[in-house]
């Protein structure tokens, strides 16, 4: 992307907040355990939008006169020595369209002067406690004052600009998938008992990494799928056991994939396993399949609900009227979270501007358990990149749990679900492209069906 794509959606930014000051924070160093041992840098997705400039320490200033100024570090004599020849700032904004640059230890004293006049100072609310410090300095407040300043005019703008993907965001992001398709390539031939889940994890990022890419955040890889946030890679890989993964590159430009396969570890699905596999696959495909312009992303939720339940029923997990049982949100203990979110620069992209991204004003997310983890219940439009990522799992504590409690016991047979502890859980994740008048899975195909996946698996 070049200059004259961030000018253009700086315009767009403009004309959808017509009067104040924009002001983007870029992302500062992390420390880890000190100052000079950060965390890898990794640029705030709204300054990557607007700039693509993926340097610390940066902050974009659109004036109300529309005039744009990049303020940064200037250049220490000394900077060659540990960074060699680098770009500089007027290097980075050059190469964002930005006319000027200026000192970032004086952007304080411009903001007062701006705040003086009357003028209002748009901001987004921050997601690091480092920087409410920061714009709490730049303003002259307390860093508890920060978030009640931030502007909603500003965060509705850049939602309702960065949910619809361009053309060349589509192509970042599918740039990422193909990546990802190639660590599950590498991971599904080389997954088999005794081998360790660090060494598929090492195996499955290694893809990545030779190619110069980030993981889009850190991957889970585990035999024990029904404990979600699962970050340990602590276990061996055993005959029987099923390896969820959950991964994603990230693209050159820092464009997110977020794809998630289930697998058997022997190379062949149990029967058992088959059974509760092809109901999630169902889910995934008959959500992918009413994916459309129109539809909003609760009602494509409940329909892998509804398929989720209806499956188990069949299976002999669940019993009664599927439709009263999704109603209750009986599925839920096999089906706890929601369907998915929005993709783009970031992983659940622009979670950080809160429930606006998923819930239509107005709409609160629901109370109850399972549809209160819907991150995304809001009405497609062409141009969204959304995740559809059902699962089932069989979580024993939750189990424990309902049934000590008598919950749903018209639609859950408990007594059946001795038989099915210890699979775990069963995952499948597309990332997928909102178009006119469907949908489409981004990237190459990453084997999906139980024969594709047995087919990658073989040795
Ligand atoms: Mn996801």
């Amino acid at each position: 992307m070049d200059a004259s794509t961030y000018a253009a959606r700086r315009n767009v930014l403009r004309t959808a907040v017509p009067k104040g000051a924009i002001l983007i924070m870029g992302n500062a160093e992390a420390p880890k355990n000190y100052v000079e041992n950060p965390y890898p840098f990794r640029q705030d997705s709204h300054f990557l939008y607007y700039g693509g400039i993926s340097q610390a320490g940066l902050a974009l200033l659109i004036e109300a006169d529309g005039s744009e100024v990049l303020y940064g570090t200037p250049e220490h004599r000394d900077d060659v020595i540990w960074f060699g020849p680098h770009a500089t700032l007027d290097d980075h904004a050059a190469a964002a369209g930005i006319a000027a640059t200026a000192d970032i230890g004086g952007l304080a004293d411009r903001l007062g002067t701006i705040g003086d006049g009357g003028v209002a100072i748009h901001f987004l609310p921050p997601y690091r406690a480092e920087r409410s410090f920061v714009l709490a300095g730049l303003f002259g407040i307390d860093p508890r004052e920060v978030e009640a300043r931030t502007s909603i005019e500003l965060v509705r703008a850049v939602n309702a600009q960065r949910s619809i993907k361009e053309a060349a965001e589509i192509v970042e992001i599918e740039d990422a998938v193909a990546v990802t398709a190639r660590m599950y390539e590498v991971t599904m031939r080389s997954a088999e008992a005794g081998r360790t889940e660090a060494e598929i994890a090492a195996i499955h990022q290694a893809v990545a990494v030779v190619r110069d890419r980030r993981q889009a955040f850190e991957p889970i890889v585990t035999v024990c799928g029904d404990v979600l946030h699962n970050t340990s890679f602590a276990n061996t890989l055993e005959d029987g056991d099923l390896l969820l993964v959950d991964s994603g590159a990230e693209s050159p430009l820092h464009y997110a994939s977020d794809i998630t396969r289930t697998m058997p570890v022997s190379g062949k699905f149990t029967s058992q396993q088959r059974d509760i596999y092809e109901v999630v696959l169902a889910a995934n495909e008959a959500a992918i399949n009413a994916a459309r312009p129109g539809v909003t992303n609760r009602e494509l939720h409940l329909l892998a609900a509804h398929t989720v339940a209806s499956g188990l029923k069949d299976i002999g997990v669940m019993k009664g009227n599927v439709d009263k049982a999704v109603a209750a949100g009986a599925h839920a203990l096999f089906f706890p979270h929601g369907l998915g979110h929005m993709m783009g620069l970031d992983v659940h992209d622009m979670e950080d501007l809160g429930d606006i991204v998923g819930y239509p004003e107005g709409e609160e997310r629901s109370t109850q358990f399972g549809l209160a983890y819907l991150r995304m219940a809001r009405k497609l439009e062409p141009g969204f990149v959304i995740t559809i990522e059902p699962g089932i799992y069989f979580i024993a504590a939750l189990i424990e749990r309902w049934q000590g409690e008598k919950l749903h016991r018209s639609f859950i047979r408990y007594d059946k679900l001795d038989d099915f502890c210890g699979l775990g859980g069963v995952r499948i994740e597309d990332d997928v492209l909102i178009t006119e008048d469907g949908s489409r899975v981004l990237g190459p195909g990453i084997p999906k069906t139980v024969d594709d996946v047995e087919a990658a698996m073989a040795r």
